[in-house]
C-alpha cells in the first residue's frame, strides 16, 4: 500500500481560499485529510485537527482507550486542545506577532488565557504520564505541537515554568514518527510559508 502523500498549502499567500480546497475545507484552514480508504471502502475528507486523529484512532483501534471511561477521559482531555490550548496559542500568537501595535488588551487577555491551560496541563502531567491518561494517545498527539513550541511562543521562563509539560513534549519528541514528521514540517517551511520571516 502506497504511504501517505502530503500537499502543503500555503496560507500565508491565501491559498486555502482557492476554490478547490474550499471544496474540501470549507473553514479554510488546514490541516484537511483525505483517506482513499475510508469507510465501506470509499474516500472520505475530513477537516479539524482534532476531528482527524479521532477518525484515524477509530479506524485503526489505536491510540484511544476502549474502556469508556478511559476513552472519554482521553477525548475530554483533547478538547481541551480543541476548545483552549489551539485557539488561545492561536490569537496569542496573532496578536504578539502579526496584529497592529495598540492590542494591548488583546496581547493580555490571550496571554492570561495561555498561562491558564498550561498551568492545569502541567497539573494534570504532575499526576499522569500522559495527558489522556495512562497510555500516550490522541490527546497527546494534538496537543504536542503548541506545547513544544512553548520556548518560541512564550520564552525561557515559561519553559522553565511548566517542567512537566516540557518533560513530556520532549519524550514525544524523542518518538521515531514524530522526528519524522517534524522534519517534514521543517522542510514544507522551508520552501514555502512566511511563517518564520513574520
Ligand atoms: N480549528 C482548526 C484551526 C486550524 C487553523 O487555524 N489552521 C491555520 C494554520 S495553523 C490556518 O489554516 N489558518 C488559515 C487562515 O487563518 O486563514 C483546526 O484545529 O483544524
Amino acid at each position: 500500500m502506497a504511504g501517505p502523500t502530503l500537499q502543503p498549502v500555503d496560507v500565508f499567500t491565501g491559498k486555502q481560499f482557492d476554490a478547490q480546497f474550499l471544496k474540501l475545507g470549507p473553514m479554510a484552514t488546514v490541516p484537511v485529510i483525505t483517506d482513499s480508504d475510508g469507510p465501506g471502502g470509499k474516500s472520505l475528507t475530513l477537516f479539524e485537527s482534532d476531528a482527524i486523529p479521532l477518525y484515524l484512532a477509530e479506524k485503526t483501534g489505536k491510540l484511544l482507550p476502549k474502556e469508556v471511561a478511559a476513552k472519554y477521559e482521553a477525548i475530554e482531555w483533547m478538547m481541551v486542545q480543541m476548545t483552549t490550548l489551539g485557539p488561545m496559542f492561536g490569537q496569542h500568537a496573532h496578536f504578539m506577532r502579526f496584529a497592529p501595535k495598540g492590542n494591548d488588551y488583546s496581547q493580555s487577555r490571550y496571554t492570561t488565557q495561555v498561562h491558564r491551560v498550561l498551568e492545569v496541563m502541567d497539573q494534570r502531567l504532575s499526576q499522569k504520564s500522559w495527558l489522556g491518561g495512562a497510555e500516550y494517545g490522541i490527546a497527546d498527539i494534538a496537543s504536542f505541537p503548541w506545547a513544544r513550541n512553548i520556548p518560541a511562543l512564550l520564552g525561557a521562563p515559561a519553559a522553565e515554568k511548566y517542567k512537566n509539560v516540557m518533560r513530556w513534549a520532549g519524550v514525544i519528541d524523542q518518538g521515531r514518527a514524530v522526528k519524522k514528521a517534524l522534519a517534514t514540517v521543517d522542510d514544507v517551511r522551508a520552501k514555502t510559508t512566511q511563517f518564520d520571516k513574520a
